[in-house]
């Protein structure tokens, strides 16, 4: 029975997004892990398809599909390649998010359309070597001159810092937290070599610098010293597509296990016909059937324009912690081939490790739920 009834187009999307995960994503998905990029012809095709801005309205260049369409193309790309849908993740849901949330028209139409349409590349510039979990701590500085900013400062862990062509930038100005929209070709921006990773390999993360970066005015990402409520908004969007890709994530480890599980013989039979197993597979799908609830049910409320921050900060615990376990399961359930570089498994199981960590870690993310709670008098 289906829990939530979406829409013909919503259901058209998902479709074709499988489709194209299997046929041009899941091939290659071992080539981006070892070779540690996402080959530029896959970006191009998933412009070509419309996906890179799947989530905005059409007028600002996007598929008009809201934050649902975005989870569900979010859960196809993870099933088959989390580095992919890491990129579209950063691109999409915090980079450009950012300043479709908290951007003036002018700049929607300069930044948001190219960036939706997939013609410039995104990326979102928060996290400090003393701004990780406090973020409101960052000490890159903007000031004035004229009509342009000047920024000056350091950003750590900047997926797709090094192949953005903009990037959305919060610093530190006399009113406050700012956020800007900077061109990476901008004189003084520099990116970092790709940092060695243990997953996401394909995913490139690089330290930015900014030494005197000018932008103009116009490219304020909302008012001056606003720009924290900003990065707190977008980050409530990228906790739920990023629940949705570990949903997507592990849907595939089910499937995969439990095929394995049918064919692998011991004892004269199939594993599958083992207790142990079984218990294992159950406990798989009762976390898929709990993490699909949750993600579609808070990516509606969000849609509906309902404030979603604890509910996207339980998705994304959630979420994390769940495919952590099934990756786990995944590996034991194949055994030495869930160890294997043959098998995918054991890439599912690096990739998945990152997702407590990134977009505020789950310690973070009990902080703004018990925050929340606390508030309430435990009504949720
Ligand atoms: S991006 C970097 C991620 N970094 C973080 O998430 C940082 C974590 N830290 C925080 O979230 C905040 O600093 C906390 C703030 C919560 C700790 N909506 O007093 P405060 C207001 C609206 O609570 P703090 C990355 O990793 C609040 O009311 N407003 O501040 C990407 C207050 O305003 P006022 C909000 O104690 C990696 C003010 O802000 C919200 O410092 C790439 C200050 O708040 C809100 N939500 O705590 C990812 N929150 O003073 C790609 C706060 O007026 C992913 N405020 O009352 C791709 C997808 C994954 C695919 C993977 C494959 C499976």
């Amino acid at each position: 029975m289906p829990l939530f009834q979406f829409s013909e187009e919503q259901l058209m999307l998902r479709t074709m997004v499988r489709e194209f995960v299997n046929a041009e994503i899941k091939p290659i998905a071992h080539q981006i892990d070892e070779e540690e990029k996402i080959p530029r012809e896959l970006i191009d095709k998933m412009r070509d398809l419309g996906l890179m801005g799947t989530a905005f309205p059409p007028e600002y260049g996007g598929g008009g599909f809201g934050e649902l369409g975005y989870c569900l193309m979010q859960e196809e790309i993870a099933r088959g390649c989390m580095s992919t849908a890491t990129f579209m993740g950063a691109h999409q849901s915090i980079g450009a998010n950012a300043i479709y949330l908290g951007g003036s028209e002018e700049l929607k139409k300069k930044y948001l359309v190219p960036m939706a349409e997939g013609r410039m590349i995104g990326a979102f510039g928060l996290t400090e070597v003393l701004a990780g979990s406090d973020s409101f701590n960052l000490r890159t500085r903007a000031h004035r001159e004229g009509d342009e900013w000047v920024i000056n400062g350091e950003k750590m862990w900047i997926t797709n810092g090094g192949i953005a062509d903009v990037i959305s930038v919060f610093a530190r100005t006399d009113r406050g937290i700012t956020g800007f929209v900077v061109e990476t070709k901008t004189p003084g921006y520099h990116a970092g070599p790709p940092e060695k990773k243990m997953g996401i390999r394909g995913s490139t993360t690089n330290a930015i610098t900014l030494d005197n970066v000018r932008v103009p005015h116009a490219n304020m990402i909302g008012d001056d010293g606003r720009g924290f409520l900003v990065a707190m908004k977008t980050l409530d969007a990228g906790r739920l597509g990023l629940g949705a890709a570990c949903m997507g994530a592990a849907k595939e480890l089910l499937e995969q296990s439990t095929r394995y599980a049918k064919e692998r013989k011991q004892f004269d039979v199939p594993i599958a016909q083992f207790e142990a197993i079984q218990f294992m597979l159950a406990d798989m799908s009762v976390m898929v059937y709990a993490m699909e609830s949750m993600v579609y049910r808070t990516a509606m409320a969000y849609d509906e324009g309902k404030p979603v921050s604890r509910e996207s900060a339980t998705v994304k615990l959630y979420c994390s912690e769940s495919l952590d376990r099934v990756a786990d399961m995944a590996v034991q359930i194949h055994g030495g081939m869930g160890y294997s570089r043959e098998l995918p498994i054991e890439r599912y199981y690096r990739d998945s490790r990152i997702n407590r960590i990134f977009e505020g870690t789950n310690e973070i993310q009990r902080m703004v739920i018990s925050r929340e709670i606390l508030k309430r008098n435990g009504r949720v």
